[in-house]
């Protein structure tokens, strides 16, 4: 399960949980100057329930407080999902070294004490501020980066690395099962000629929309459609059998035909064709999934044998 990212707020929002009306009137202030959202709470049930709610940027959070405690308090945000990337600033008349210990083992990142020095802390939640922003730049450029190295850049279904990966994963899924594991692989039919007539920027449309339609027709959310290379898609069917199979390749078959793509040098049609090979296992531990493409791939050859537009198993 992915984590929920914690929001951006803009202007950054702070949540200040303090029982003394005082302490948040003048925290309130502070954070105001600085041109932050703030929203307050005056007891730890309230941090808490305001916290999963807004997922501010910044917890300022009192130690002593009615409900629960900010120790109790910042280990459960620390629990909910995402929490850990919430820095949580202690602030309290607590002194002792007990205190201090508890709070950055309850997952505080920062521990100022009462009566608060405005200027320390004013430059102690920029910090915090610049870090999270910094933190969730990275996640987005890492999420950014698993998408490029897990989709085609042209027709957005997943590429070749994606294909492999997850074949080898459900392979070893459906081998513990021992449930039946489809492989269906679709090339457009003479697709060079294709490109010799209408150029190939024609024929990167082509590809596009015959991708479109193969991933309308693998509607299922287990279904992963990939681009194998150059022309030619695979559909990855977990826990389905052969009727299942064929009635997928059937609707790519049929979509793909009504797409009507003129191409008039076509040596089946007027219209772009596909030709499918569909295999059907269940794995065993004799066997491997690098067999099961060669009995698609067989099977595709079979249908280009028979003359095209058409699938085969
Ligand atoms: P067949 O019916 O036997 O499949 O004939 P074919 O012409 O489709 O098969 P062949 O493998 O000879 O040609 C595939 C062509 O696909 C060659 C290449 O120009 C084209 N192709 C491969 N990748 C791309 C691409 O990304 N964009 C475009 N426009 N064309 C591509
Ligand atoms: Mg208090
Ligand atoms: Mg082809
Ligand atoms: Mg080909």
């Amino acid at each position: 399960m992915p984590e929920i990212i914690p929001s951006n707020h803009n202007p950054p929002l702070i949540l200040v949980a303090d029982d003394d009306k005082m302490t948040r009137i003048g925290l309130r202030q502070a954070m105001e100057q600085e041109g932050y959202q703030v929203v307050e709470a005056n007891d730890g049930e309230a941090c808490l329930a305001i916290y999963a709610r807004m997922r501010p940027d910044v917890v300022l959070l009192d130690a002593i407080m009615p409900c629960r405690d900010g120790f109790t308090c910042c280990v459960q945000i620390q629990r909910m999902s995402g929490g850990t990337r919430t820095p949580v600033l202690m602030i309290t008349g607590l002194e002792d070294q007990e205190s201090v210990d508890q709070a950055f083992a309850a997952g505080a990142v920062d521990y100022i004490t009462k009566p608060i020095h405005w200027a320390v802390l004013r430059q102690r939640v920029r910090r915090l501020i610049q870090q999270v922003r910094l933190y969730q730049q990275l996640e987005q450029a890492n999420h950014e980066l698993q998408r490029l190295a897990s989709f085609d850049g042209l027709t957005q279904v997943a590429n070749r690395r994606r294909f492999d990966e997850y074949l080898q994963q459900e392979w070893q899924r459906m081998l513990r099962d021992q449930t039946s594991l489809s492989l269906i692989m679709c090339d457009i039919d003479c697709f060079k000629l294709f490109n010799d007539t209408y150029g190939h920027q024609a024929g990167d449309d082509c590809l596009r929309q015959v991708a479109n339609v193969i991933q309308n027709a693998a509607k299922r959310s287990l279904d992963l459609p990939a681009r194998y290379g150059g022309e030619e898609f695979a559909v990855i069917l977990p826990t389905t059998e052969q009727e299942g199979a064929i009635q997928v390749a059937h609707a790519i078959q049929v979509g793909v035909r009504e797409l009507a793509i003129a191409h008039t040098s076509s040596k089946v049609k007027s219209i772009v064709t596909v030709s499918l090979g569909i295999a059907t296992a269940i794995p065993s531990p004799i066997t491997s999934p690098e067999l099961l493409i060669t009995a698609a791939d067989k099977a595709l050859y079979q249908a280009k044998d028979e003359g095209r537009d058409r699938y085969s198993t």
